[in-house]
Formats: structure tokens, sequence, C-alpha cells
């Protein structure tokens, strides 16, 4: 089998070496939202974005079974009937793919070329996972999670299903939920019918679609997914730092109309209230600035109410923003940046990384404003 077919290394695109026909095969099947719809609150479930590393895997709810095992007291198996009714809970998360930003990139890591667009924000519905741990009674020696999905195939030569591992810990802490509704709606199948993880505050790849299995196990996960795939490294070599919770990232709806080509801006001259979002896996975000220039200058947007902690915890769902910006003739470039309560900023340049994950740089929209 050709390297083509069948590639066996993470590639970094050589210097000036456009998108490739992979590439643009991935782009085609995994979405992103368009930028005009950060106007939404809840993203319209399908204008979310979507990843999907293999096939979305056929499924039925009437006979999906999900099998929780490992190191318990009592394994379990339990179908979709029993799974509804059991306490409920929903929760608003805010889900963006590490890969985000991939594309802009210098040198360009070579995988799904994101610009900036894989995010979204759902009401997921479903059951806590610590609930499902504790009819299941997690045994002493019990030190990872492992969540596996229905989908199967091949990646840089290893032959898998998806799977991730998260510490009991990490579970525990971010709240995770065993997932069957999607905005009100059972999950449609591309967000993982008829069962899946979702993991608020971590990137999207924690939060395992069609899930069949969760298994306690009494050592660290190795797995593909956490040991070779979602890692910070600047060398092929190096094991690098494991990718977990969402950087702070603040997106501008792009103001105007655009060019269809190009998708640069066009603005009549006047008031023009720039909005936007702002989100971060680590703390709510308290401060979020807005510049014209290009990010010479910056100035404070007004930031929405903060969306609504209940009990249940929607802690990591994004937070509006806006400012007023008196647009005169000429060529603007615009950008956000956010800031968290954990001090984490926003940087106009992310440092770079091999998988291309976790790239927060702020976003550009240029834009010319008419006379
Ligand atoms: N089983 C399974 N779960 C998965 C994936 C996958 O390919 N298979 N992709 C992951 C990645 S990388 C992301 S970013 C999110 C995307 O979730 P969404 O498509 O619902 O937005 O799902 C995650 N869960
Ligand atoms: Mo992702």
């Amino acid at each position: 089998m050709s390297v083509e077919t069948f590639s066996t290394a993470s590639r970094v695109a050589e210097q000036g070496e456009g998108v490739t026909l992979d590439e643009l095969g991935l782009a085609a099947r995994n979405h992103g939202m368009p930028l005009e719809a950060l106007r939404y609150d809840l993203t319209p479930t399908g204008l979310h974005y979507i990843l999907v590393h293999y096939d979305i895997p056929a499924a039925d709810a009437s006979t999906w079974r999900l099998e929780l095992g490992g190191c318990v007291e009592q394994p379990l198996s339990i179908g979709l009937t029993e799974l509804r009714a059991m306490s409920r809970q929903t929760v608003r998360v805010t889900l963006e793919c590490a890969g985000n930003g991939r594309a802009r990139q210098d040198p360009r890591p070579i995988s799904q070329p994101w610009l900036v667009e894989a995010v979204g924000t759902a009401e997921w519905t479903g059951v806590p996972l610590a609930a499902l741990l504790d009819l299941a009674g997690v045994r002493p020696d019990g030190v990872n999670v492992v969540f596996t999905g229905a989908d199967h195939g091949f990646e840089r030569g290893v032959e898998q299903d998806y799977q991730r591992g998260l510490s009991l810990t990490e579970a525990a802490e971010a709240g995770a939920i065993v997932a069957w509704e999607m905005n009100g709606e059972p999950l449609p199948p591309q967000h993982g019918y008829p069962l899946r993880l979702v993991v608020p505050g971590w990137y999207g790849m924690a939060s395992v679609k069609w899930l069949r299995s969760i298994e306690v196990i009494d050592h660290e996960f190795t797995g593909y997914q956490n040991a070779v795939a979602y890692r910070l490294r600047r060398t092929a070599e190096e094991p690098g730092v494991p990718v977990t919770r969402i950087e702070p990232r603040a997106l501008l709806i792009p103001p105007g109309h655009p060019d269809f080509m190009s998708r640069a801006r066009f603005v009549k001259p006047g008031p023009v209230e720039l909005r936007g979002r702002a989100w971060s896996g680590w703390a709510p975000v308290d401060r979020v600035e807005i510049s014209t220039d290009g990010g010479t200058n910056w100035h404070q947007a007004q930031l929405d109410p903060a969306p609504e902690v209940d009990a249940d915890g929607n802690e990591f769902a994004w937070r509006g923003f806006s400012y007023e910006w008196t647009a005169t003739p000429g060529e603007y470039e615009l950008t956000a940046r956010a800031h968290d309560k954990s001090g984490r900023l926003q940087p106009l340049q992310a440092a770079w990384n091999r998988g291309g994950f976790a790239n927060n740089s702020a976003h550009r929209i240029p834009v010319v404003v008419l006379d």
C-alpha cells in the first residue's frame, strides 16, 4: 500500500504547499459553524460544527446497549429506555475542536484544515457520568475511565475504535454527562446518535460520540487518541503534553457584507455594532477587547449578562459581547481577544505545535469601509 493511501506519520506542509485534496476531503465532510451563526445564543443544530474521524456508524436506539465495566462492583448493561428513566440533567456547553485554527499555522499541520469556525453551543440532556459510576460502584483500584465509540477506522496505520480516556478526577471535575438529546431532540447521527459523552470545558475530542462502552481501568490509558494523537509537541519524537481544556477565544460576527470569494467585508460608514462571542474551558470569560487596526490599539467590549449558572452549571457556554464602532472610510483589520478569570489572555499569535492543536490565535477580519 502506498504512503499516500495509508499514511503512518503525521505530516506538516512543505513551505508554500497548498491545501491538498485529502484536506479538502476532510473539510467537505466536517463542516464548521458559519461565523454569522455567532448571533445565536444556542447554535441551531444544523449549524453546529461537526468532526468525525472515521464514518458515522449505523445505530438503532431501540437495541443500543451501553456497557459499563472494569474496576467496578457491579458491571452494567443499560439500554436507552432505562437511561431515559434516570434523573436527567441539561447542560449548555460550548464545544470546540482542538484543531480549530490549524489551517493558518505556519507550517500547516496536514489534517482537518479548520480556520476558526470549529465551534458551537448546544444544550445536552442526559445523565451525569458520576451517577452511572455510582450505580456501578467504582472500586478503589480504579484510575482512568475509557470511553469507546461504535465507530472504527485506521489512523496513521493503527486500526482502532474511537476511544478516549479520562482520569476519574478529571471526569468528576468536568461534570461529564452521557447525553441522548441535543437541543431537546434525539442526537442527530453526526453528533453521536443515540448516545454520547459530553465533557464540558474540554476540547471536543474528549466528548466521545456513539458511546457504547465505559470501562474503569487501574492504570493510565495509553490508547491512540490519548498517547499519540492529541498531544502538544514541536517535534515528532517528543512525547508532548496532552491536549485538555479549551483555551480562551473570542470571535466576531463579520460585519457588513462579504465578497463571495475572499470573504473580505464591505461596510457602510457610520455607527457599526460589532458583536461576537467568547469562551474558555478554564474559567468564565471576564473581559473581551476589540481592535480595528489589527491589534495595535484595543478597546474594551461590553459583555452581555453572564450565562446563567444554575445547579446544573452552565459555566462553559460562551458569552456575548459588543462594541460600538464608528466606521469612517478606509481599510481596517478587526480582531478580538478574550481574557478569563483564570488569568489566561488570548494571544494575537499562539505558539506553533505539530498537530495544530489548541491554537487560539486571534482571528482577523479585513474590512473596507466604503465612501
Ligand atoms: N466516537 C467518536 N467520538 C468523537 C469523534 C469521533 O470521530 N468519533 N470526534 C471527536 C472530535 S475530534 C470532536 S471535535 C467532537 C466533535 O463533536 P461534534 O461533531 O458533535 O461537534 O467529537 C469528538 N467525539
Ligand atoms: Mo476535534
